[in-house]
């Protein structure tokens, strides 16, 4: 039988490295957005049916996004909290974006010390414009014991593996 939960992460990283085109690339089915404009934040669930051990996990995750970055100081503490896990989002094209995510992890880890994470490089289809590598990411989220990917939220590429890979670590 299958057992439903449902989770909270969040997406963490600098502006415009691809927070949002990334959920929208793996929600994209999905049409029950729900904005909090109070908090300007923009929550989406996707459900992923995961296999753990003799049974199924049918996972909804609710991806907490920032609408705006400007924000963020204000809605920093209800953005977190509850949070069991976070995405953190740096630009392959932008290496002082990896630096920022050293920060927001430790902050989430504050709030919330048994969160689990991911890292993408996203971006990873702009090859010729490529400054970060995979070496560079896995360095700073080592410290973590987190998982990396290079991603690409406009063509897809690991995007699904990213989001599974933080459900199976949220389930464990
Ligand atoms: P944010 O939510 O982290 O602030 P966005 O970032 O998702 O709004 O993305 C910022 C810009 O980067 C957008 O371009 C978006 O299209 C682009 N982008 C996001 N992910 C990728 C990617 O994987 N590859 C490429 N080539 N571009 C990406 P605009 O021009 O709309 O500002
Ligand atoms: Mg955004």
């Amino acid at each position: 039988m299958a057992k439903s939960i449902s989770k909270k992460v969040c997406l963490l990283g600098d502006f415009a490295v691809g927070k949002t085109s990334l959920v929208r690339r793996f929600v994209y089915a999905l049409f029950d957005d729900k904005y909090i404009s109070t908090i300007g934040v923009k929550v989406s669930r996707k459900t992923v049916v995961l296999p753990q051990e003799d049974k199924v996990v049918e996972l909804t995750l609710m991806l907490w996004d920032l609408a705006g970055s400007e924000a963020f100081g204000r809605v920093r503490a209800s953005y977190m909290r509850g949070a069991v896990g976070a995405v953190l989002v740096c630009d392959v094209t932008r290496p002082e974006t990896l630096d920022s995510l050293l920060t927001y992890a430790q902050d989430l880890r504050r709030v919330s010390p048994e969160a689990q994470f991911v890292f993408a490089g996203n971006k990873s289809d702009l090859e010729d414009q490529q400054q970060l590598v995979l070496d560079d990411i896995e360095r700073v989220a080592a410290d973590f014991g987190a998982p990396c990917y290079l991603t690409s939220a406009k063509t897809g590429l690991d995007v699904e593996a990213l989001f599974r890979h933080l459900g199976q670590s949220v389930i464990a």
